[in-house]
C-alpha cells in the first residue's frame, strides 16, 4: 500500500497520468463539454443522421479502434503493483544497485499469465503460468520475465514458433481453446524428446495452481551476474511463495472453469483489496564461472534445472504485491516485458533459447502496441528520465527540446553524454569467444530423459498418480493412435511403471522408440543426437515435490460456512473469529441470499446461495452447528446441493467440519462410509474441533487419502 512513509517513485509517476470523472462534465476528446449524449444529429427527428455529427463520429471511431492484438502467447493475464525489498546484499556477485543496498525498496509491476489460451479463456487451463516482473530501479527498468516452471519445452529459439503453433487451437477449426489435449500438441511432443522433462512438470499439478499467490517463479535460463571488479558468475533466479506451493485437482480445475473462469484473477484482486498481500522470497543460485562444466548437464540448456541439493537457493529479498491496477488495459494489457531490459550487474548467458527471446520481445510489442514509442506508455516508463537522440514515430509523447538529435555534436555541447561504467554506464560483459560459425547443437544438450526421471522420482505417490492421470486425460483426447503410441514410447525412457499405467488406460502396448525422433539436420548422424538413457547424478530433489511445501498457515484461504435458519450463532461466530484471526476468510452459503436467522434470531448475511457457487471454489467447508439449520439443509430442495458440496470437497481431499447437530448430514454424505483415520474430517466429537479444523485447512489437502476417500482399489 502506498503510504507517506513509503515513497514509491513509480506510483508517484503513474499518479500524474490518472484522471477521475468525479463531479466532472462529459467532454469530447478535444475537451468540449457535451450537451446531449443520447441522440445523434439528424435531419428531422425521424430523418437520416448527418455526416456533420462530429460528436457521434469521434465516439464511434474511438470505439472501433478500442482493441489491440492480444499477445501471441501469454494473452490472458492478471497484474499487480508491489515492491521488492532487499534483505541481503550480494555485491560480491553483482553491482546491480537494487541487489546490493540492504533495505532498499524497488517498485515493481508483476503480470501473471497462462500461455496458450486467448485473453478471454479460463484461468484454470492445464498450462505453464507466466510470472513477469518489472523492477523500476533507479538504474533503469530490469525485467525478469519468468515462468512458474523452471525448465522449458525446447532448447533452441528456432523451435518456438513450431511449439506454439502445435499447442494453440488447430488452424482449420480453431479447436480446442486453452488446452494442450489435442492432436497437434502431442504430435509435436512425441517427436521432440527434449520436451519430456517439461512435460513431466506440465502434467503435474504445478500446471493447475490453487492461486497465482501460491506458485513459484523461475527465471529458467542461466543468467550472468557481474560484480564491480568485472568478475562474472552464473545465476538462476527463484521466487518462493511464503504461502507455499499449492494446486487444485484436475477435476476441480475443470469445474472451476465453468463456475468461475476468472478464479485466479479474482483471487489475486480480492487478496490485495483485503490487505492480504501476496509475498515471495526471492532467491538466487550462484555458480562460479570455473564450475560451469562440473554438472551432468549443460548450464546453457533450458530443459535442465540446477538441483537445489547441488546448489542451494540463497534467499536475498522479498517481493510483495500490495496494490491493484487502476485500469486493466492501461496497466496489465499495455505493460511490455523484455528479458533484454537489463541493468549494470546483470547480463545474458549463451543459452540459445534466451538468445532468441532477446529479439522477439521488442518485435512483438511493435505489432501489439503499434509503435517504437511503447516505452513511453505510463506503465512502461522508467522512473529516470530518458535522454537520447531517438526521435519521432507514432504517438511520441516526449517533447525533446533543442536542435540536436545526433551525436557527436558541438551545437548541443556534446549532450547527452555517454556514461562511464563507474557512473552507471552499461557495458556488456567481455566474455571471451571463439569457434566456427555453425548451425548445430552442442553434444552436451543431448540428454533428454535424466532430469525427467529426477522430477518423476522426486514426486510423492499421489503426485505420481496425478501425472499418470493427466497424461491419460490428455492422450485420450488425441485421435491418432500412432501419436499416443509414440508418447508412450517416450514415457518408457522415463519410468516403466508410468508408461505401463498410461498405456493400459489407452489400450496400447509399451514400445520404446528407436531414437531420435526429432527432425534432424540433413547431414547429421542420427547417433550423435541420440539421448543416452542415463540416470541423473541427483536421485531425488525434495524441492521438486509439492508435498514438502509450506503447510502451516491458513492465511488467505476461503472457507465456506454452509448454513440455514437456526444455525448456532455462538458456534458460528466463534469459529469465524478464530479463522479470521489467522487471516483466512469466511463466506456464508445458504439456501438463498435472504439473511439467515440464527438460533438467537440475529441475521447473518450469505455471500452465496447453494446454487450460485460450487464446492470447488472453497478451500474447506464448515457445516454449521444447529439442528434446525441441518434440518432445513436436508429438505428436498437443498439436500442434493448440500451433499454435492460435501461429497466434492471430500473427494478432493479437503478439510470438512461437521458442527454439533449435523449428524444426519454427515450420515447422508460420502463421509459416512469412511473406514480410515482421516485428520481432515472434524466433528464436534473431536477433542478440540475448532483448532483441529484450522490445522487441517493449513495442511491444504490430505492427498495421501485420495484413494480411500474415493473408494479406489
Ligand atoms: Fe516468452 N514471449 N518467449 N518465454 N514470455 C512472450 O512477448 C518468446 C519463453 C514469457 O506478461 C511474448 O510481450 C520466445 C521462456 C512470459 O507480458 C513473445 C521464446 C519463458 C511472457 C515471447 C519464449 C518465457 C512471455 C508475447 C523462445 C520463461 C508474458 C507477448 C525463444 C522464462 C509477459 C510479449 C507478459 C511473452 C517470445 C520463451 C516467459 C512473443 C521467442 C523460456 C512470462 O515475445
Amino acid at each position: 500500500m502506498k503510504t507517506n512513509e513509503d515513497p514509491n517513485k513509480k506510483l508517484d509517476q503513474l499518479d500524474s497520468f490518472k484522471t477521475s470523472n468525479e463531479d466532472q462534465k462529459l467532454t469530447t476528446n478535444q475537451g468540449l463539454k457535451i450537451n446531449n449524449n443520447q441522440d445523434s444529429l439528424k435531419a428531422g427527428d425521424r430523418g437520416p443522421t448527418l455526416l456533420e455529427d462530429f460528436i457521434l463520429r469521434e465516439k464511434i471511431t474511438h470505439f472501433d479502434h478500442e482493441r489491440i492484438p492480444e499477445r501471441i502467447v501469454h494473452a490472458r493475464g492478471s497484474g499487480a503493483h508491489g515492491v521488492f525489498k532487499l534483505n541481503k546484499s550480494i555485491e560480491k556477485y553483482t553491482k546491480a544497485k537494487f541487489l546490493t543496498e540492504v533495505g532498499k525498496e524497488t517498485p515493481v509491476f508483476v503480470r501473471f499469465s497462462t500461455v496458450a489460451g486467448s485473453k478471454g479463456s479460463t484461468d484454470l487451463a492445464r498450462d505453464v503460468r507466466g510470472f513477469a516482473v518489472k523492477f523500476y530501479t533507479e538504474e533503469g527498468n530490469y525485467d525478469l520475465v519468468a515462468n512458474n516452471i523452471p525448465v522449458f519445452f525446447i532448447q533452441d529459439a528456432i523451435k518456438f514458433p513450431d511449439l506454439v503453433h502445435a499447442v494453440k487451437p488447430e488452424p482449420d477449426n480453431e479447436i480446442p481453446q486453452a488446452a494442450s489435449a489435442h492432436d497437434t500438441f502431442w504430435d509435436f511432443i512425441s517427436l521432440m524428446p527434449e520436451s519430456m522433462h517439461m512435460i513431466m512438470w506440465v502434467m503435474s499439478d504445478r500446471a493447475i495452481p490453487r492461486s497465482l499467490r501460491m506458485m513459484e517463479g523461475f527465471g529458467v535460463h542461466s543468467f550472468k551476474f557481474i560484480n564491480s571488479e568485472g568478475a562474472s558468475h552464473f545465476v538462476k533466479f527463484h521466487f518462493k511463495p511464503k504461502l507455499g506451493v499449492h494446486s487444485v485437482a484436475w477435476d476441480e480445475a475443470q469445474k472451476i472453469s465453468g463456475v468461475d473462469p476468472d478464479f485466479h484473477k479474482r483471487d489475486l484482486w480480492e487478496s490485495i483489496e483485503n490487505g492480504n498481500f501476496p509475498e515471495w522470497d526471492f532467491g538466487v543460485q550462484i555458480i562460479p564461472e570455473e564450475k560451469e562444466h562440473d554438472f551432468d548437464f549443460d548450464l546453457l540448456d533450458p530443459t535442465k534445472l540446477v538441483p537445489e541439493e547441488v546448489v542451494p537457493v540463497e534467499i536475498i529479498g522479498t517481493l510483495t504485491l500490495n496494490r491493484n491496477p487502476d485500469n486493466f488495459f492501461a496497466e496489465t494489457e499495455q505493460v511490455a516485458f523484455h528479458p533484454g531490459h537489463l541493468v549494470p550487474g546483470i547480463d545474458f548467458s549463451n543459452d540459445p533459447l534466451l538468445q532468441g527471446r532477446l529479439f522477439s520481445y521488442t518485435d512483438t510489442q511493435l505489432s501489439r502496441l503499434g509503435s517504437p514509442n511503447f516505452h513511453e506508455i505510463p506503465i512502461n516508463k522508467s522512473i529516470n528520465v530518458v535522454h537520447n537522440n531517438q526521435r519521432d514515430g507514432h504517438m511520441r509523447q516526449q517533447i525533446a527540446k533543442g536542435k540536436v538529435s545526433y551525436e557527436p555534436n558541438s551545437i548541443g555541447g556534446g549532450c547527452p553524454f555517454q556514461a562511464m561504467m563507474k557512473e552507471g554506464g552499461f557495458a556488456s560483459h567481455q566474455e571471451p569467444m571463439s569457434g566456427a560459425k555453425v548451425r548445430q547443437r552442442s553434444k552436451s544438450f543431448v540428454d533428454h530423459y535424466s532430469q525427467a526421471k529426477l522430477f518423476y522420482n522426486s514426486q510423492s505417490l499421489p503426485e505420481k498418480t496425478h501425472i499418470q492421470k493427466a497424461l491419460t486425460f490428455e492422450l485420450s483426447k488425441v485421435t491418432i493412435p500412432e501419436i499416443r503410441e509414440r508418447v508412450i514410447g517416450q514415457l518408457a525412457f522415463i519410468d516403466k511403471d508410468l508408461a505401463t499405467k498410461v498405456a493400459e488406460k489407452l489400450g496400447v502396448k509399451v514400445k520404446k522408440l528407436a531414437q531420435p525422433n526429432q527432425s534432424i539436420p540433413a547431414d547429421a548422424n542420427p547417433k550423435d543426437l541420440q539421448s543416452e538413457e542415463r540416470e541423473p547424478e541427483t536421485k531425488i530433489s525434495e524441492a521438486l515435490s509439492m508435498q514438502n511445501t509450506v503447510k502451516d498457515t491458513i492465511s488467505s484461504r476461503t472457507i465456506g460456512f454452509i448454513m440455514a435458519n437456526g444455525a448456532d450463532e455462538n458456534a458460528v461466530i466463534s469459529l469465524k473469529q478464530k479463522i479470521e484471526k489467522e487471516k483466512a476468510r469466511v463466506q456464508i452459503i445458504a439456501p438463498s441470499l435472504a439473511p439467515v436467522k440464527t438460533n438467537t434470531g440475529n441475521p447473518l448475511i450469505p455471500k452465496h446461495s447453494l446454487t450460485s457457487i460450487k464446492s470447488v471454489c472453497f478451500d474447506a467447508l464448515y457445516i454449521s452447528a444447529g439442528s434446525d439449520s441441518a434440518k432445513e439443509l436436508l429438505n428436498p430442495e437443498n439436500k442434493k446441493h448440500v451433499l454435492e458440496f460435501i461429497n466434492d470437497a471430500y473427494s478432493h481431499c479437503k478439510a470438512i467440519y461437521f458442527g454439533a447437530g449435523t449428524e444426519e448430514i454427515y450420515n447422508a454424505s460420502d463421509v459416512a462410509g469412511k473406514k480410515h483415520e482421516d485428520p481432515a474430517i472434524v466433528t464436534d466429537k473431536s477433542k478440540n474441533p475448532d483448532a483441529d479444523f484450522i490445522k487441517a485447512v493449513a495442511a491444504h489437502r490430505v492427498w495421501e487419502l485420495e484413494k480411500e476417500r474415493n473408494n479406489l482399489a
